[in-house]
C-alpha cells in the first residue's frame, strides 16, 4: 500500500462518500482496504465538500467533533476533529427531519457560535471572542456513512466528521456566559442525555480556538455569518421516526424538531 494517496485516489474516495450520503447507504470503512493518513483524510473531506459546493451548496462554517470525553468514549477515538458545514445541512428549528434521508442519524447537544469577523490568524480565547457576534444552542445530527457507525480516526475525518445536519436556536449576544451551562436533550419529553457545556474542552470557547487553528492548518475561510459548532457535550442519541427531539440549554430558548418517516 502507498504511503500517500494520489489525487485521483482521493477523489475516488470523496465521490464514494458523497454518494453514500446522497443515497443514504452505508459503505465499508475506507481504512480497511486503503492506507489513509490523517492529511489524506482531510484532503478527501475537502474534495467531498467541493462536490456539494459544485451542486450549489454554500459553505456555512465548521463543526468540531470529539471535543468531550463522552463523545470520545462513544466512538473510541480521543483526537478532536473538524468538518465543514454547508447551508443544505441547516434544518429550521421547529421543522421536520425526514429519517429516510439518513442512514443511522444521531442527535447531540452543542453550543454554536455565529461569527461577525474572520477567524484567520486568531489563537487565543480573547481574540476569537472578538470575532463572535452571537452564541446559540444547537442540535447537531451526525450520520456516519460507515456501516454500524464504526470508523478509524482517518475514516471519520474523510467522511466530513459525520456531518449531516444542524438545527440552531435563537442567537444571544456573547455577553451571556456559556462556559458551564446545563444542557438537557429530551426525546419525546424525557431526558435522554444531561450534561454541561463545560464538558466541551472545559469551555466551548476552547473549541472555537481549535476551529481557528484547524482553519489555518487546512486553509478554510471562516468569517461573518459562518457558524462554528463546538462539539457534542454528551454522547449522541440514536434517532427514530416519530420522535420529537428537544434541547434545553440554561438561559436559552429551547430548540425542537420532529423526526418524520
Ligand atoms: C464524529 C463526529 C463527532 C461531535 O460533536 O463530537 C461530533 C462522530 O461521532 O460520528 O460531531
Ligand atoms: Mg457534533
Amino acid at each position: 500500500m502507498n504511503k500517500n494517496m494520489n489525487t485521483m485516489a482521493q477523489l475516488d474516495v470523496a465521490a464514494k462518500l458523497d454518494e453514500a450520503a446522497r443515497s443514504a447507504t452505508a459503505i465499508e470503512q475506507i481504512s480497511l482496504t486503503t492506507a489513509l493518513s490523517v492529511p489524506d483524510a482531510y484532503r478527501v473531506q475537502r474534495l467531498s465538500v467541493n462536490l456539494r459546493v459544485a451542486r450549489g451548496e454554500k459553505p456555512s462554517g465548521m463543526k468540531l467533533g470529539l471535543t468531550s470525553r463522552a463523545k470520545m468514549a462513544q466512538v473510541g477515538i480521543s483526537t478532536a476533529v473538524c468538518g465543514l458545514l454547508t447551508d443544505a445541512m441547516a434544518v429550521e428549528e421547529g421543522h421536520e427531519l425526514p429519517f429516510a434521508r439518513y442512514i443511522h442519524p444521531r442527535a447531540e447537544p452543542e453550543i454554536a457560535f455565529l461569527l461577525g469577523k474572520s477567524l484567520r490568524g486568531l489563537g487565543t480565547i480573547p481574540e476569537v471572542a472578538r470575532a463572535v457576534e452571537a452564541v446559540l444552542p444547537a442540535i447537531e445530527i451526525i450520520d456516519s456513512r460507515y456501516r454500524n457507525f464504526k470508523f478509524s480516526l482517518a475514516d471519520v475525518i474523510a467522511d466530513n466528521s459525520s456531518s449531516s445536519a444542524y438545527i440552531l436556536g435563537q442567537p444571544i449576544p456573547t455577553r451571556r456566559a456559556i462556559d458551564n451551562v446545563g444542557m438537557v436533550l429530551l426525546i419525546d419529553g424525557k431526558p435522554a442525555e444531561i450534561g454541561s457545556s463545560a464538558a466541551v474542552l472545559g469551555s466551548p470557547w476552547r473549541a472555537l480556538v481549535a476551529a481557528a487553528h484547524f482553519a489555518d492548518e487546512y486553509d478554510v475561510d471562516l468569517g461573518p455569518g459562518d457558524i462554528i459548532l463546538s462539539g457534542g457535550a454528551t454522547a449522541a442519541v440514536g434517532l427514530a421516526a416519530g420522535q420529537t427531539v428537544c434541547l434545553e440549554v440554561n438561559g436559552f430558548a429551547p430548540i425542537q424538531f420532529k423526526v418524520t418517516a
